[in-house]
């Protein structure tokens, strides 16, 4: 399984979103995929994604950042040398590097991509074999409308294209929040299950006031109501609310999961391959959850097809309990692959074939990069 890498060369790709997307902490209305090109030994190129949401708002890493990371400090450690697999890729780079899990994750995404097409194998078999090919996706309705918010879930309930949704709530009043989810919800019908996502917005008081409520009018699952160091609290919550709590920005990495789990978190987790450093350490985080007996749900970071395929090939190793959010694609105006995923029943299809299972637009990549 070893890989020499001789080359990584990267990129920050803008795509402007389909709609403005509105999150409590930013509204979207392009998104910046930071991609790199692995070029190994034999002629083989393994691509990986590292994306981020509304520049630093969301994590601690920006594109800008992700990039400077890679071409200053990530690729004169990896170049030239050569990798008996995942493991001591990751051991080599978190030796001399900290932090920079968004980084980590583009790299080990491209590495699993050219060893997968080096020895004829998807990536779902050198991350322990795929339990699906299908997996279920949800959308997230966040124009900012209630009433533009309804008519795209008729719309897609309609289409078929999925059949949950989550809401992005947080940056308004919470009397204005409560109002917009449950019109939603009793829109949408008690057969759609409808989650909301606070990113972080409240405090201890305002979930404890507001989470019976949206429990009431039929929210099956709230995430991240509380700031991500507030692990006592979640867990509080996780334990007395008669809703599943799912944590997103409180769990990273196994580390984070294992305080979580240990301190009695009853919710689930919301695992993403960039916050955890790529999708073979994602994987490492899923089995400490299983080990507790917490729900798995497949995060976004709103990534391209390049990113969500990387972690569609981690979540088809793994019993995914509480669902996807996979739909990153759908919310660009246009992608830098091929072939776009196929979505459809509320699925989204695992591509086949060695490696990733997906080919690169190269003459795309230059039209959307960022030219300085
Ligand atoms: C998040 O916090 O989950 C995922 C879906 C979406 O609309 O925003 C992201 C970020
Ligand atoms: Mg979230």
């Amino acid at each position: 399984m070893a890989l020499t890498i001789e080359a990584l060369s990267c990129w920050l790709v803008d795509i402007p979103t389909v709609r403005p997307h509105k999150l409590s902490m930013v509204t979207m209305g392009c998104q910046t995929l930071t991609i790199v090109k692995m070029t190994c030994a034999g002629g083989i190129s393994g691509w990986g994604e590292a994306t981020t949401i509304g520049g630093l708002s969301y994590g601690p890493e920006s594109p800008e950042a992700i990039k400077s990371a890679i071409d200053g400090y990530l690729s004169p450690l990896l170049c030239q040398k050569t990798f008996s697999g995942v493991e001591s890729l990751a051991e080599t780079m978190n030796t001399s590097v900290k932090g920079n899990t968004f980084a980590k994750s583009a790299l080990e995404t491209a590495f699993l991509d050219a060893l997968g097409k080096a020895h004829n194998l998807p990536v779902s078999s050198l991350l322990g074999g795929a339990l699906s090919e299908r997996l279920p996706v949800l959308w997230t309705l966040a124009s900012g409308s209630t009433e533009k918010d309804i008519d795209e879930g008729h719309r897609l309930l309609a289409e078929g294209r999925h059949r949950a949704f989550k809401l992005k709530i947080g940056a308004k009043p919470l009397e204005t929040d409560l109002a917009h989810a449950l019109a939603i919800k009793a829109a949408l019908g008690d057969d759609v299950p409808v989650h909301v996502d606070v990113n972080q917005a409240w405090d201890m008081t305002t979930a404890l006031k507001a989470i019976p409520q949206l429990h009431d009018g039929g929210i099956s699952m709230i995430e991240q109501p509380l700031a991500l160091q507030e692990r006592h609290n979640l867990i509080a919550l996780s334990q007395r609310m008669p809703v599943t709590i799912l944590a997103d920005e409180a769990v990273t990495d196994s580390h984070a999961a294992f305080a979580l789990a240990s301190g009695g978190f009853t919710g689930a987790f919301a695992l993403k391959i960039a916050k955890a450093g790529g999708p073979a350490q994602v994987i490492k985080l899923a089995h400490v959850a299983q080990s507790a007996g917490i729900s798995l749900y497949g995060g976004t970071m709103l990534e391209g097809t390049l990113g969500t395929v990387a972690s569609l090939h981690a979540w088809s190793t793994l019993q995914m309990r509480s669902g996807t959010e996979m739909f990153g694609p759908l919310l660009l105006k246009d992608d830098i692959v091929t072939t776009p995923l196929d979505y459809q029943n509320g699925q989204v299809k695992l591509p086949q074939g060695p490696g990733l299972g997906i080919e690169i637009d190269e003459d795309k990549l230059r039209h959307y990069a960022r030219k300085q």
